[in-house]
């Protein structure tokens, strides 16, 4: 992975030179927030997708972490365009960085300095080559997904990160592609970066977004699914309950719509990629790369 140049505080910078302070306060203890966005190439050029709303969830994080961001909204949104120009990229992974750099070391982050990074490059298919069309093994984790008072679901903070590390490193170690997080109560919460999706008797379910984050690719299923007469319900399950279901998804920017074949030994429906999922996997991918005339509201060309 590597593009030309990366945006750091409002200026340009050289791939190889981008780098911080190793008493940065975020290396230490995970003070940051970050997106992760994807540009795709479409007929009339590289288009975001719903880039308004993944720089109003940034916006957000920030605010849970207390870190002013020292740019506005619109000049990052000209920012994550200027810098995918800059790289020539026609397709991108996109991740906006907001953390606290080098002042002083000790939990107290406020006299920290609010540093920003944009950094783009080519990201092709997150859980492998083959993943999107023929599904992947997964496992439930041993971790449980974060508690809901230990930290905020809401904001994509750096450090909640581990909690998801943990889990894939763990299920990779045991031989499979991705970990299924369950809740501190033992519903079903979420993978590591990716949403979850279910499906029985030709209802769609998923997690509230309550314990998990709320994914912006999560939307952008729930209502593509609504739009194509399927009825889609949040819902709190149990780990057997997607052992028994006819089809299992993840969602997520980098993961996209990701189809599950295989949790915990058990297969899933036929163990490949399921109608459902095939059906929503088209309308999504039509949709990011402009082929569809109903969500052009969602992309934003550079
Ligand atoms: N849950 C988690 C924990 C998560 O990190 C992501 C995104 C999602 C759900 C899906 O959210 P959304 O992208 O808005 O649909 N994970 C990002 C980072 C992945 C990484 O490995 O880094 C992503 O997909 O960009």
């Amino acid at each position: 992975m590597k593009a030309e140049k990366i945006w750091m505080d409002g200026k340009m910078v050289n791939w190889d030179k981008a780098q911080v302070h190793v008493c940065a306060h975020a290396l230490h203890y995970g003070s940051g927030v970050f997106e992760g966005i994807r540009a795709y190439k479409t007929e009339k050029g590289t288009a975001v997708f719903r880039l308004k709303e993944h720089i109003d969830r940034l916006f957000n994080s920030a605010k849970i972490l207390k870190m002013n961001i020292p740019y506005t909204k619109e000049q990052i949104r000209q920012a994550i365009k200027d810098t995918i120009k800059v790289n020539k990229l026609m397709s991108c992974y996109i991740r906006p960085l907001i953390y606290r750099g080098f002042q002083e070391l000790g939990i107290n982050p406020f006299k920290c300095p609010v540093n920003c990074a944009i950094a783009v490059w080519e990201w092709g298919a997150y859980l492998g080559e083959g993943a999107i069309v023929n599904g992947i093994k997964t496992k439930i984790s041993s971790y449980a997904r974060s508690y809901i008072n230990s930290t905020s679901q809401k904001a994509k903070i750096c450090g909640n990160y581990i909690n998801s590390i943990l889990a894939n490193m763990e299920a990779l170690e045991a031989g499979v592609d991705e970990a299924i997080l369950l809740d501190t109560r033992g519903y079903v919460a979420e993978g590591p970066g990716e949403n979850i999706f279910w499906i029985r008797n030709g209802v769609i379910y998923t997690t509230p977004t309550a314990t998990v984050l709320e994914g912006i690719t999560r939307d952008s299923v729930i209502k593509i699914a609504q739009d194509m007469g399927y009825q889609v319900q949040e819902k709190y399950a149990c780990r057997d309950e997607l052992y028994i279901s006819d089809e299992v998804f993840f969602t997520g920017t980098a993961a996209e719509v990701t189809p599950i074949r295989e949790i915990d030994n058990y297969q899933i429906g036929e163990g490949k990629r399921g109608p459902v999922t095939e059906k929503i996997q088209e309308k999504y991918f039509a949709i990011v790369k402009g082929k569809d005339q109903k969500y052009l509201d969602w992309l934003d060309y550079i």
